[in-house]
């Protein structure tokens, strides 16, 4: 989709630190970073919202998870370890309307998140 950033970070359009890509899934680094290590991993597939899954797309969220523990290890992270997690719809505190999974690390993680 022309109007999503995300879109356009995975076309190559928005410059965005890469840390990983596949044929599936893209991570790069937060632009606003809520941790010392903040990456998004995206599917390359413009999906809008964990609500607009379909059965088809099961694959790509394994990969993204797998995508996560692979990025968590080069990052040093997976021994202390991280949190993932994903946004959906308002209440969720998505802003940017197109799947991503949030890796963040290096610091404690509180719970219950804000
Ligand atoms: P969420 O609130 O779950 O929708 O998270 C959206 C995240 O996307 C937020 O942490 C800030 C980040 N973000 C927004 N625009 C950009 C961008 O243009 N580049 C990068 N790298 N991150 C962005």
């Amino acid at each position: 989709m022309s109007d999503c950033i995300f879109c356009r970070i995975a076309a190559g359009e928005i410059p965005a630190e890469l840390v990983y890509e596949d044929d599936l899934v893209l991570g790069f680094r937060d632009l606003s970073p809520q941790a010392p290590t903040h990456v998004l991993i995206i599917p390359r597939k413009h999906i809008a919202t964990l609500n607009d899954l379909q059965p088809e797309d099961e694959a790509i969220v394994g990969r993204l998870y797998s995508a996560a523990a692979q990025i968590a290890a080069r990052e040093g992270l997976a021994e202390r370890g991280y949190r993932t997690l994903i946004n959906c719809n308002a209440d969720g505190g998505q802003t940017v309307f197109h799947l991503h999974l949030h890796l963040l690390g290096g610091r404690q993680m509180n719970w219950p998140p804000g």
